[in-house]
């Protein structure tokens, strides 16, 4: 089989075929990092990642059944179910992270879906976070259309929404919602007009199979997301999912050089997981072809990398803020 060389064409693709993304995953490293570097120069500056910081602004007690979280109520993980965050704390820390860098600032919710009351409190802190000059990102679970465009209407820039794994092992994963429920909610927050942040976990005990699936369910959505994050799995005790075998670096990289290749114009976020991955991992992984991270001390409920650490990564590796007018997936110009 013969790994596709269309992935050079300046539309992009949305009909990639299963073999195809398996072509691609079984190329020799080398290959695989050299395509996935030139594509990523033919629309972004090699040397810009996007920088946003996560806020927990509801944690804890959520009523899904997700193998990998750690705020799932059902699971004994030590995580604690609280009231969803005031206003003025979450645009404290908006600020702060403004203030550190950062230039979106994503709000988290371990909730199903969201009640409308609690909806109207988000779309205040949307508002709020606009306001501080940075771009907003919210998850707060599934969204009727109705939600999404109110949400729209508070001038929010990107909804995360995860499909987290392959159509197949999806079952293994979650069981108190559908794969469909998820592609519902990504069409709902794409007819809004609002940006979609989609991507997945790696590291779950899924197989080789299991990765092309999901990066081909991603890479054939009727668009692809703007923003795809690849969380590899942060193991925490009391999950189902931490008893999974550990990930093989190797296979995360090859993920992100995967999607980086299908979703060319996507920025894609080595996400979740890089406290466990050492320096030399987190830099194959931007020579793969991802540009964005999340930075601060916490991500969720669980620790992301000391701020002292990753400005030293990106000193020593020459990295950079990218400009939020890089963002938007405009061409980058060729030399
Ligand atoms: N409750 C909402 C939902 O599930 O859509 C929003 C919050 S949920 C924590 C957002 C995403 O975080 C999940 O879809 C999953 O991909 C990711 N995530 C949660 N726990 C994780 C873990 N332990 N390791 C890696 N990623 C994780
Ligand atoms: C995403 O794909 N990863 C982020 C964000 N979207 C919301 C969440 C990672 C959570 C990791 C576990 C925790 O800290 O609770
Ligand atoms: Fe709840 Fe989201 Fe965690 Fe699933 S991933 S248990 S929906 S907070």
């Amino acid at each position: 089989m013969n790994a596709p060389t269309a992935e050079f064409s300046s539309t992009p693709r949305t009909d990639w075929t299963r073999d195809e993304i398996a072509a691609l995953f079984a190329l020799p490293f080398p290959e695989l990092i050299f395509r996935a570097q030139s594509i990523h120069r033919r629309h972004f500056a090699p040397d810009e990642v996007q920088i946003s910081t996560l806020l927990s602004i509801k944690t804890g007690g959520c009523p899904e059944d997700c193998a990998y979280c750690p705020q799932a109520a059902q699971y004994d993980t030590g995580v604690k179910a609280e009231k969803l965050m005031a206003l003025d704390a979450v645009l404290a820390e908006a600020r702060a992270a403004r203030d550190a860098g950062a230039t979106r600032f994503c709000m988290g919710a371990a909730w199903r879906s969201p009640k409308d009351k609690d909806l109207d409190t988000v779309c205040a802190m949307v508002e709020g976070v606009k306001a501080l000059g940075l771009e907003s990102c919210v998850t707060l679970g599934m969204l009727s259309p109705p939600q999404a465009q109110r949400l729209k209407q508070s001038g929010l820039d990107y909804y995360n929404h995860n499909i987290d794994t392959s159509p197949e092992y999806y079952g293994q994963i979650i069981s108190t919602r559908t794969y469909q429920d998820r592609l519902d909610t990504l069409a709902a927050v794409r007819d809004a007009g609002v940006n979609v942040c989609c991507g997945g976990i790696v590291g779950m005990g899924e197989s080789a199979d299991d990765r092309v699936g999901m990066i081909h369910a991603l890479a054939t959505l009727p668009d692809h997301p703007q923003s795809v994050p690849i969380n590899a799995l942060v193991a925490v005790a009391g999950t189902p999912a931490a008893l999974a075998k550990p990930l093989d670096p190797i296979d995360f990289v090859r993920t992100i050089a995967v999607a980086r290749i299908t979703m060319p114009r996507a920025v894609v976020r080595l996400s979740a997981g890089r406290e466990a991955m050492n320096q030399e991992t987190q830099a194959l992984c931007f020579l793969a072809g991802a540009n964005s991270i999340f930075y601060g001390e916490k991500l969720l409920t669980t620790p992301n990398p000391q701020t002292h650490a990753d400005a030293a990564l990106f000193a020593k590796l020459g990295l950079k803020s990218m400009p939020v007018s890089h963002v938007e997936n405009d061409e980058f110009p060729q030399n």
